[in-house]
């Protein structure tokens, strides 16, 4: 259903909420924002919906029963599982928006030690964000995901034209989701986790950087003369590089001043779906309270996940005690079996 769609089928609706009334349904607003509704205001929100869920009260589908007004028309919607601060999410999330269709973004509960919500288990038996559910179909992986909305939803294309642009951008893609952002992920478990201390952790930390400063120039070798990734127009390549560089700048390691990468990430970041995702993450980070962070692993609140590249980022970066250490005291896990 695109955003024209909904909005039409919604607009003789008013909600009762005034913050919503502004932007009801593109979720203009920052993720923040909408946490920070109190009760009252989320009870009569057609954006909210909701059951506020335990942890964040992130806008969830599951309050569609005592909202009937709204049920007909959102659960024609997409539902993104959704955390803003995921790379992957953000692409998915930008996609979306680019592509202007309707969604609902939902935070599965739990899902740093293990989500059991079921729709979302369902949606992905990985227990991970991204994953979509478009009425009967359901999606994970985002790169599977991104595929399938340039499939269902053609029109704006995000990929190049050309089947060897197409390789580039897809290529540019399997980078960041591997190499680029197991360090960045490595970089905050060193620095908020408390993974490491002292001279491990600036051994750790160096590493980091020298491996980061590689990619930045890798990555300017890619972007070239162009003035997007994907060629003339924004696009797949973008959307792909864009969450991890932002990620890669919040952790203090922005590509070079006076680069091409720089002034890429500048031209990007105006761009409404990236300034959403971007703001929305911002937003988190201003929420959560990451001088704690180490307290949620101790009290198993959080058992983060090492999976794939995260892993092996790891064991090649100085850190394989941290493994053995983080499986015995069971605040470490890998990916659920499939079965
Ligand atoms: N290959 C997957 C990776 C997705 C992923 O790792 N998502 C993380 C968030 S960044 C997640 O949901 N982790 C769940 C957990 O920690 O259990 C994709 O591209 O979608």
């Amino acid at each position: 259903m695109t955003l024209e769609r909904a909005r039409a089928a919604l607009g003789k609706q008013a909600c009762k909420n005034a913050r919503c009334r502004r932007s009801r349904l593109e979720m203009r607003a920052p993720a923040f924002e909408r946490y920070r509704m109190g009760d009252a205001q989320r009870r009569n929100c057609c954006r909210d919906l909701s059951t506020n869920l335990p942890t964040v009260g992130y806008p969830t589908t599951a309050g569609f029963e005592s909202h009937p007004q709204w049920c007909v028309s959102l659960r024609e919607m997409i539902t993104l599982f959704d955390h803003p601060l995921s790379p992957y999410a953000q692409k998915a999330k930008i996609a979306l928006l680019e592509k202007r269709l309707a969604f609902v973004a939902r935070l599965p509960a739990r899902l740093s030690a293990g989500s059991t919500e079921v729709v979302f288990a369902n949606a992905n038996p990985r227990l991970e964000v991204p994953a979509l559910i478009d009425g009967d179909v359901q999606v994970f992986d985002s790169s599977i995901l991104l595929q399938y909305l340039e499939d269902a939803y053609p029109s704006p294309p995000l990929l190049p034209a050309s089947p060897a642009d197409r390789a580039r951008v897809r290529m540019l893609e399997e980078a960041m989701d591997t190499t680029f952002e197991a360090i960045t992920w490595g970089i905050a478990e060193i620095r908020y986790f408390g993974r490491a201390e002292g001279g491990q952790a600036a051994a750790m930390l160096a590493k980091a950087s020298r491996q980061l400063a590689g990619l930045f120039a890798w990555l300017e070798r890619q972007l070239g003369e162009r003035e997007w990734f994907n060629g003339e127009d924004f696009g797949w390549g973008d959307l792909c590089v864009a969450p991890c560089v932002n990620g890669a700048s919040r952790l203090d390691h922005p590509p070079p001043l006076n680069s091409t990468l720089r002034a890429w990430l500048g031209r990007v970041n105006i761009r409404p779906s990236v300034a959403q995702a971007t703001t929305e993450a911002d937003g988190w980070l201003q929420m959560s309270d990451r001088a704690n962070a180490k307290d949620l692993i101790a009290t198993g609140r959080m058992v983060r996940r090492y999976r794939d590249h995260r892993l092996e980022w790891m064991m090649k970066s100085g850190g394989a005690d941290i493994v053995m250490n983080g499986l015995e005291q069971k605040n470490i896990r890998f990916s659920p079996e499939l079965d």
